[in-house]
């Protein structure tokens, strides 16, 4: 009876130097050797970088199939999902967190101006004083204070407020993402010192506020509703964060 055999050939990659003692020519067989980047086909544990044809090792996690961009390059070489060789797990989501320091904001107009607090990060915020004006109930025709930054990736991103709002009368902003509708932002929280609010919808149930964005250049509206000082913000992906003290 015959038993059928595999066997491996190997196919040997050679490489030629010339050195001052003459030429030296070493040859490796690519399907048996623990180096990266010698031609397909690969050992086992390898991978095919198809863009490339050569041998990548293939890692059992870290890789990617996910919808989020890899923090770090992939085994294949990419460094973005999708790509032909993926084969391993997804990555863990990756965090994208934009601090702004709201007296950094563009297109500050009145009644928003920037005052300085010993308090503040940064010793300074934007905002309206107290008895600016009475609150402004109709979506605000334009913004007071924006905020633009570039979405690495497309994900559902979070505002937080570092927010200083003594007094029910003195409480609430309005707030808009990329020209959209406009956010109540009010009752933020009474207190006499600096806090992190996160951006609630006060016209359903203060539900917390998320954007979808996609990947790419976006741009956050603050504008006036009340006297209340914006002192810094937190656009974030990550659900978990709960900014402290000054922020980052
Ligand atoms: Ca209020
Ligand atoms: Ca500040």
């Amino acid at each position: 009876m015959l038993r059928r055999l595999s066997l491996h050939i190997p196919v040997l990659v050679c490489t030629r130097m010339v050195l001052a003692s003459g030429v030296m020519v070493s040859c490796v067989d690519p399907q048996a050797v623990d180096v990266a980047n010698l031609p397909c086909p690969c050992a086992s544990g390898w991978i095919c970088n198809t863009a490339s044809n050569l041998c990548q090792r293939n890692p059992a996690s870290g890789d990617d199939a996910g919808a989020l961009a890899d923090a770090s390059t992939n085994a294949d070489g990419s460094t973005t999902d999708g790509s032909a060789a993926d084969t391993g797990t997804a990555d863990a989501a990756a965090v994208s967190t934009f601090w702004f320091e709201g007296e950094a904001a563009s297109g500050i107009d009145t009644p928003f101006q920037t005052q300085n607090d010993l308090g503040a990060s940064s010793g300074m915020f934007v905002g309206a004083p107290a008895g600016t004006m009475p609150a402004t109930d109709n979506n605000p025709m334009g913004a007071h204070a924006s905020f633009t930054f570039n979405a690495p990736t497309a994900a559902t991103y979070r505002v937080w407020g570092r927010v200083l709002a003594p007094v029910f009368t003195e409480d609430s902003f309005w707030v808009r993402m990329d020209g959209g509708t406009w956010t109540l932002w009010n009752d933020i929280q009474a207190a006499s010192a600096w806090t992190w609010v996160r951006l609630f919808d006060s016209n359903n149930s203060q539900a917390v506020v998320t954007y979808n964005l996609t990947a790419g250049s976006h741009t956050l509206d603050f504008a006036y509703r009340e006297p209340a000082s914006l002192d810094k913000i937190a656009i974030t992906t990550d659900p978990a964060l709960t900014p402290t003290g000054l922020g980052n």
